[in-house]
């Protein structure tokens, strides 16, 4: 099993949370999205993935990218634990909540997004301005969401696709100092799920292409 990833991308991210739930082991394939305009925009990578986005999931002769169809592959192939349930309501919540980080949260934050607005003219403040106004749109309607539905996890008592997607967009949401205390839920659960070595493991800082501490 190998990923295509960078460290600090969330969306990878998802991905390395789920294999350490799983307990699949991997190799990491780095693709440093800033280096020199970007691998992901050059040949080998290009050939990878046309989109020219990280992450992709490489197992065998199977090729994936899109880290939520990565994650459902993820959990038909490797059923323990399931996080998308097979039935009933709670597949559909999940699903649901998941895309809310995913689809509505997320891509507003990605880079290629914060390198247009650059070239368009934004400052660095109006850039972060851009970035804090999208998140807080989103986790306020999430909080609310997750706070009828949230037990020890985001949903109920047991470890979902929801609680993959959430801590790298809450880890997003730190990087780019939006005050998470506003939202009690998700500050809540983010907690909780960093004290769990699957969740801990997958952090950028940890990553073999994370820039060494000095
Ligand atoms: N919908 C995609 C999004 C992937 C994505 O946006 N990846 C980002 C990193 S988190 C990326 O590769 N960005 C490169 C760029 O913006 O040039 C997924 O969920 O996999």
């Amino acid at each position: 099993m190998r990923l295509y990833s960078y460290w600090r991308s969330s969306a990878s991210y998802r991905v390395r949370i789920a294999l350490n739930l799983k307990q699949i082991e991997f190799e990491t394939l780095p693709v440093n999205l800033l280096k020199e305009g970007g691998e992901q925009h050059k040949g080998l990578f290009r050939d990878v993935n046309g989109s020219g986005l990280v992450p992709v999931l490489v197992d065998g002769g199977t090729v994936i990218s899109q880290s939520l169809t990565i994650l459902e592959y993820l959990d038909e192939q490797y059923p323990e634990p399931q996080l998308i349930p097979l039935h009933g309501q709670e597949r559909y919540l999940v699903q649901s909540l998941a895309q809310d980080i995913v689809v509505d949260i997320h891509p507003l934050n990605n880079l290629r997004v914060q390198q247009y607005l650059t070239n368009q003219g934004f400052s660095d403040k109006q850039n972060l301005q851009w970035l804090q106004h999208w998140m807080q749109v989103g986790f306020s309607a999430l909080d609310e969401k997750l706070h009828k539905v949230a037990g020890n996890y985001c949903v109920g008592a047991d470890v979902s696709l929801v609680d993959v997607c959430l801590v790298p967009q809450v880890y997003n949401a730190l990087r780019f100092n939006l005050d998470i205390t506003e939202f009690p839920t998700i500050e809540r659960l983010y907690l909780r799920l960093m004290t769990k070595e699957a969740f801990q493991q997958a952090a950028p800082e940890k990553q073999p292409d994370a820039p060494k501490a000095k």
